[in-house]
Formats: structure tokens, sequence, C-alpha cells
């Protein structure tokens, strides 16, 4: 019997008003996860996990107070997860002042790749940097070599930013204007018309978006000459999501004429294949066990999906890696006459373990193969969708390791030609 508690925390963006609120679905989903990982009885025998947590709102201040009573209130904590890159930073950032790993499912900032900075942090979420091999690939498959970029002024955003100049630049793509807004992008937006930029490449949270995406439609930046490039984590309907309540100025006929035609990009989060996971399920198993989750809580997915519905494989897989690395840390401790009981912020020795236990963590969770590269990062395949009629198309596949692009469907373009990435001047003789 487990008669035993081991204790983790764990911070999930809910409540807030702007960022990401993915802890919507990820959060049910880890507890989903504890519930598995506890009935097993091959898993840290005679122990159950714990998950104590609280609401974030996508705020590092809020996250940080989070933190801190998460680590100050008994009982000890073993490991921290987080989400949403904001708040993870600042807990990545600390946390190896408490000897503490950090496992985040919901976070690409590439920054937080950055293992002197973040030397405890893991995540099961993709660094944003996994989308730029494709968008370039995308790029030179429609012979686009001058693009624009419209990007929230947020680390996550301007370090994915910092990337994706290095690697246009490799590949001979000209970066006529970078433009980066705090709320309002209505500026910035001008500036790309006055640029004559066509392939616009944007990065911000979902919030920002639905402002982006009115302020593209009144200043006339969409249809058959421009190619935006948004990210794909957002929830499909979000261009028509939330409009009263954030005051947007558009209506949802307009936003969704401005969206027609976009290009998206995002990592795969859900296995690809239905066949057994770690924990037994197949991924259609736990979308079904996770949807009927969700409904008690209130979200029915078959009226809207909830934020961090896409990322919630993550979370579910992120509490089993916490329970796979503390089962082997167990051991490796016991050959040294040791237990986790005895954990204690000043321990540098079971950190150690844990980290490596970490480090060494691989098997094929709900999200795909789990393991994580020499930074922490999460290895995934990208998918690209464009918007026609309001409804994503799964339009190709990207393998950054093989580089090998697949396309799935031809894109299509409003008036049937794809749109050019300048105005082309014809001199009348
Ligand atoms: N896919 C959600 C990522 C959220 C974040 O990086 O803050």
């Amino acid at each position: 019997p487990k008669t035993k508690v081991l204790h983790i925390g764990g911070i999930f963006p809910i409540n807030g008003t702007e960022g990401w609120q993915g802890g919507m679905a990820c959060q049910p989903s880890a507890m989903m996860a504890l519930e598995d990982v506890n009935s097993r009885s091959d898993l840290l025998p005679g122990y159950k996990l714990k998950l104590h947590w609280n609401d974030s709102e996508c705020e590092p201040g809020l996250g940080a107070l989070v933190m801190y009573d998460l680590l100050y209130k008994p009982p000890q904590k073993l490991m921290l997860l987080a989400g949403c890159s904001t708040v993870c930073t600042t807990v990545a950032e600390a946390a190896k002042m408490w000897n503490l790993v950090v496992l985040s499912y919901g976070a690409s900032s590439p920054a937080l790749s950055n293992r002197q900075r973040f030397p405890t942090l893991f995540r099961t979420h993709p660094s944003a940097t996994v989308h730029n091999p494709t968008r370039v690939k995308i790029l030179q498959n429609f012979g686009w070599s001058r693009i624009a970029i419209l990007q929230q002024a947020e680390e996550v955003f301007i370090s994915t930013v910092e990337d994706l100049e290095t690697r246009c630049r490799e590949s001979g793509i000209e970066i006529v204007t970078r433009q980066s807004f705090l709320n309002d992008p209505s500026e910035s937006v001008r500036n790309l018309r006055r640029q004559d930029a066509r392939i616009i490449v944007g990065l911000f949270y979902v919030v920002a978006a639905r402002r982006v995406l009115c302020e593209m439609y009144k200043q006339g930046l969409y249809g058959s000459s421009y190619v935006w490039f948004f990210i794909g984590w957002y929830e499909d309907n979000w261009y028509e999501a939330n409009l009263a309540q954030e005051k947007i100025e558009c209506t949802r006929e307009q936003m969704k004429e401005a969206a027609e035609g976009h290009l998206t990009t995002e990592a795969l989060n859900w296995n690809q294949d239905n066949q057994k996971t770690i924990s037994g399920m197949t991924v259609e198993d736990y979308r079904k066990r996770l949807n009927a989750e969700l409904l008690k809580k209130g979200h029915d997915v078959t009226v809207r999906f909830p934020d961090g519905y896409q990322e919630a494989p993550l979370a579910y897989d992120a509490v089993w890696a916490v329970a796979l690395a503390l089962n082997r840390t167990m051991h490796r401790l016991a050959e040294r006459g040791r237990s986790l009981d005895d954990f204690t912020y000043n321990d540098a020795v079971s950190a150690g373990e844990i980290y490596s236990a970490m480090n060494a963590t691989q098997f094929l969770g709900v999200s795909g193969t789990v393991a994580f590269s020499s930074k922490g990062d999460r290895i995934a395949w990208t998918l690209i969708e464009q918007m026609i009629h309001g409804q994503y198309n799964k339009v190709g596949y990207y393998d950054t390791q093989t580089d090998n692009l697949t396309w799935l469907a031809e894109a299509r373009w409003i008036g049937g030609k794809i749109p050019q990435d300048r105005t082309i001047i014809i001199d009348k003789l």
C-alpha cells in the first residue's frame, strides 16, 4: 500500500487576462496523470505523489508569489511544474537556489534553453525555435525572400525572433522591418504598411493576436496581397472569441475576413499514432477521458476548447516524467542509504540525482516520445496549417532533424495566385 506521500508543486495560468491561460486544460490533465501514476504499484512503491498547486494567471509577479508559497508552506516539495514562459522564466531562474528541478509543460521561450541561466529546467513543451526552420522552409518553398516581423515585446518572442533572424540571414532572406509593441499594435501595423510588408511573421500571445487581427482589418493589411504567419498554439476559434470582453472594435465577420488564408506553424503535441502509451491509454482513450474531465469543470469541448487544450498532453506527460524520474532517484538514493523523504532545499546530492534521472527519462507518452536534449528541451515535429473559411486546414509537416517537409495539401490563395513578397513595378515602354 502507498502510505507515504511525496509532494510536488504546480503553477498553472488559469484566470488571467493576458498571456497564455493554458492551465485551464493543463491542470485537469496533470491531475489525471497523478491519478494514473498513483494507481501503479510498480511506480514509487509505498509512495503517493501529491500535487500542491495554484494559479499564476501567466503573470510573473503572481507566479513568484505562488512559488514562494509552495516553497515556504510545508510540506517540502521535491520538484515544481510550471507553465507560461514569463512565469516559468522567473520560477526556473530562482529554483536552483532551492535545489529544485523545474519541469515545464507549457513554456515555449527559446531563452529558457540557456543552461547557465536555467540549470535545473526541463520541458515537455518544445522551444519556439522549432517553428523557425519550418518558417524558413515555407518561405523558400514559395520564393519569398523579403519578410517583416511583428512581435509583442516579451522575452519569449524576442528570443524567437533572434533565432529567426539568424536563420533568415543564413538562407538569404531579408527582414525589411521588425516591429514591436507592448499592448497596442496599431502603430506597428501602420509601420508595416509604410514599409510595404507583404509576408509577415507575427509573434504574440492570443489576446494581442486579436488586437493585431482587428488592426489588420482596419488598415487593410490582409487579403490577396498579404501572407501572415501566426503562432499555431492558439485554440482554433481564437479569432472570434472574447471580442466584447476584450473590447475589440471589429465584428466576428471582420475578424474572420482578416484571418482568411493565414498560415500557422505548431509543434505536434498529441501522439500521432494510436498505439498504447506508457499509461496503457492510446491518445484517443486519453482524449475521451480528458474531454469528460473538462466537461466536469464546465468546459464543453464540442462548443469551445479551453485554453491549453493543445498542450494538455504535455502536462499529462510532465507528471509521468516526474513520477519516473523520482522512481529512478528513489532507487539510486537507496543504494547510497538515503531516501527521498530526507530531501531538503539544501540537499544538493538528492537534487543532482533527480536532475540526472530526469535527464535520462524517456518514454512514449500521449504527446509522443518524451525525451530531453542536453539543454533540457523537447524535440518535436511541426505542423503547418492554413485558415480557409474560418477553419484550419492541415497543409504539411516538417521534421527539423531530417529536414523533411511533407505537403499534405496545396495552400490556397485568395484570387488563386501566390502573393508576392514585394510590389512589382512594371515599366511601361
Ligand atoms: N504553447 C503555449 C506556450 C505558452 C508560453 O510560451 O508562454
